[in-house]
């Protein structure tokens, strides 16, 4: 996982580490550097934002001890993904969900997210997480437009005991959620979780979708998945999901299936909003909290 990535970062310091630097090594290793951000899917407005940084601290760098270069330039590498990198809390979204408990509503949350990005999978996982919390929850099926979504996820989620609501194929995708809504209520099921179409395209109609789930049923939170296999289409596909939709957090699933790793760190900075959870695998179980550290553990290939 990540591999391309932690070999930038490692290749960085290992140039940086054994040579006496001029200003023409750094321009040159920075660069470098740059390119490799790039062709690991970092987005380049990104890549140049690390990299401006990078060059303005390396220079000011005062080289020590040989041995305390390399961990020297960890740190400045470490400062700069912890500045670009937006945390929070997942017990922050748990302590909404508990107030509105207590006042006897449920908390709604909707997924949305382009096509086959994970939202049927991570919704399930994210179901089971909850449910490890002490929150129980029910999954409405407003994917009514693509053929064999509602199987897919009735077969996913009722083995481990989360109700799906679903209508037929075809049906209004707001009324569907509404309906989940109305029976959390009526059944004091604390959650509501949303499961929407995905398109190859991010069409119109897909948004007016989404805003008219959204207006009806007045979300606590939209929480977007992104693909990281798409890299760096997935920070764009994300941006015009928060323009058009509005969205409050991120989940970025297959991540074990990311070689390259740059949409990680993309994501969040481009579109300004925390990364939730990451998906590290296909089963119910592989859901992770995201946090700086598990992000930069990887990259600076500090556990496995
Ligand atoms: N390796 C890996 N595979 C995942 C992960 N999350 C989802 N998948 C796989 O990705 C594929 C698509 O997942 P879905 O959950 O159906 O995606 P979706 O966004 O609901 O797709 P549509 O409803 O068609 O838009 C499935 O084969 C999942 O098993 C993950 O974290 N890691
Ligand atoms: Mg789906």
């Amino acid at each position: 996982m990540l591999e391309g990535i932690r070999g930038a970062f490692s290749k960085l310091v290992e140039n940086i580490k054994t040579k006496s630097l001029s200003e023409k090594d750094i321009n040159r290793y920075v660069n470098e550097f740059k390119l490799q951000l790039v062709s690991n899917d970092v987005a380049l407005e990104v890549a140049e934002k690390i990299c401006e940084e990078l060059s303005e601290k390396l220079r000011s760098m005062k080289f020590k001890r040989f041995g305390e270069v390399e961990e020297e330039v960890e740190k400045i590498l470490e400062e700069i993904l912890a500045s670009m990198i937006h945390e929070v809390d997942v017990d922050d979204v748990l302590k909404k969900i508990e107030e509105k408990r207590k006042r006897g509503e449920p908390f709604i949350i909707l997924f949305v997210g382009p096509n086959g990005s994970g939202k049927t999978t991570t919704i399930v996982k994210f179901a089971k997480y909850l449910e490890s919390k002490g929150f129980k929850s029910l999954i409405a099926a407003s994917d009514t437009f693509r053929a064999g979504a509602i199987e897919q996820l009735k077969r996913l989620a009722e083995p481990v005991g989360i109700r799906v609501v679903s209508q037929r194929y075809g049906a209004d995708s707001a009324a569907v959620a509404m309906d989940a809504v109305m029976s959390a209520k009526a059944n004091k099921i604390p959650v509501v979780l949303i499961d929407t179409a995905g398109r190859t395209e991010i069409d119109l109609n897909l948004l007016q979708e989404m805003n008219k789930i959204k207006r009806v049923v007045d979300p606590d939170l939209v929480i977007y998945v992104g693909d990281a296999l798409a890299g760096n289409v997935a920070v764009e596909q994300a941006k015009r999901f928060d323009e058009h939709v509005g969205i409050d957090y991120a989940i970025l699933a297959k991540l074990d299936a990311d070689a390259r790793g740059g949409s990680a760190i993309s994501i969040s900075y481009s579109i300004n909003k925390p990364i939730l959870f990451v998906g590290v695998g296909q089963d119910l179980d592989s859901l992770k909290p995201f946090t700086r550290k598990l992000i930069m553990d990887l990259i600076l290939n500090k556990s496995s």
